[in-house]
């Protein structure tokens, strides 16, 4: 099976990668395997200044998936040009560097910075993380708002050379994900990430009090897989529709294995990401992608390429 993948005109040796925020910088993972072998490593979305984040706890463990309330902790944007991008060019990664910010002025930053720097050939692309459920700001997630998001969106793409691919990571926590698609790619967006986590809530009844020191978090893992796949689903049927154009769509939500993969990409994804199952096996994303690779050849596919959007057709 072929499983290389071009991704809005940059090619990909296959279509897996780590989904942002489960590893930051690429050197946790790659001392479980070679970084090198997915299609692409996404980084933590970063801002323009080193953040240290929500309080603590930050993590609580569902029977559905996994709270976070990170916060957006990270290194800032001249430390992470400075040290992890060419950490992750040095070992021969492709990388698709996530970026935040709390106004669009500070998303436009941090691409210039990012744009500027002497490691930026190692991408394959910018992610704009535009759909954090952690800032401290209620309200201020982009990506509920389809005017918002395309600020955001089309301020990046001006901002980055035209051959850089621009992924706008979606939220599920909104009533029409079309709606925001189709706003991200009127502004310019070359592709999509869906999804980033679903707002949710853990209340620790010892202590009669909410779990995190956020208070609120994301769900991610096997929970929210279903919740992907509709939205992966949703939005290919309405590029099909010719409600918009069709662009590339990076699928994420609870994959553990290659049937889990298979099942977004018969929705719609042309490259999937892989995030909470690496908390309990490292090396998930290497894992998913030989599973995934078995499972088309065994139902017959040449290559990758052909089973995205299959289950459309039947
Ligand atoms: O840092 C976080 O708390 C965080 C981010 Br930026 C995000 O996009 N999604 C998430 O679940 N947590």
């Amino acid at each position: 099976v072929d499983m290389s993948v071009t991704l809005a005109g940059q090619r990909l040796r296959n279509p897996l990668m780590t989904a942002s925020g489960c590893a930051a910088n690429g050197k946790e993972l790659h001392r479980f395997f070679d970084v090198a072998e997915l299609g692409a490593f996404v980084t933590k979305s970063v801002m323009a200044e080193p953040r240290s984040g929500r309080g603590t706890p930050r993590m609580a463990e569902t029977p559905s998936g996994m709270l976070n309330s990170i916060g957006l902790q990270g290194p800032g944007i001249k430390a992470f040009v400075e040290e992890d991008l060419p950490w992750l060019a040095s070992v021969g990664a492709r990388v698709l560097p996530s970026i935040a910010g709390s106004s669009s002025e500070e998303y436009a930053e941090v691409a210039s910075v990012l744009a500027a720097s002497e490691a930026f050939g190692a991408a394959v692309g910018v992610e704009v993380n535009i759909s954090c459920p952690n800032v401290a700001n209620r309200g201020l997630v982009f990506a509920c708002d389809p005017v918002a998001s395309s600020t955001v969106i089309s301020l990046v793409r001006e901002t980055l050379p035209p051959r850089v691919p621009v992924f706008a990571k979606l939220s599920p926590d909104v009533t029409d994900i079309t709606a925001i698609a189709a706003a991200c790619l009127d502004a310019g967006a070359d592709g999509l990430t869906m999804i980033n986590t679903l707002l949710g809530m853990v209340i620790d009844t010892d202590r009669m009090r909410p779990q995190l020191g956020g208070v609120t978090g994301g769900l991610s893992g096997p929970g929210i897989r279903p919740v992907a796949v509709r939205a992966v689903w949703q939005v290919r049927r309405a590029m099909l529709e010719g409600v918009m154009p069709t662009v590339p769509i990076i699928g994420v939500g609870g994959v553990r294995t290659g049937r889990d993969a298979l099942e977004l990409v018969a929705a719609g994804a042309s490259a999937i990401q892989v995030g909470t199952a690496t908390f309990n096996d490292p090396a998930a994303p290497v894992r998913v992608l030989d599973e995934l690779t078995g499972l088309l050849e065994s139902k017959g596919f040449a290559s990758f390429g052909d089973a995205v959007g299959v289950a459309h057709q039947r």
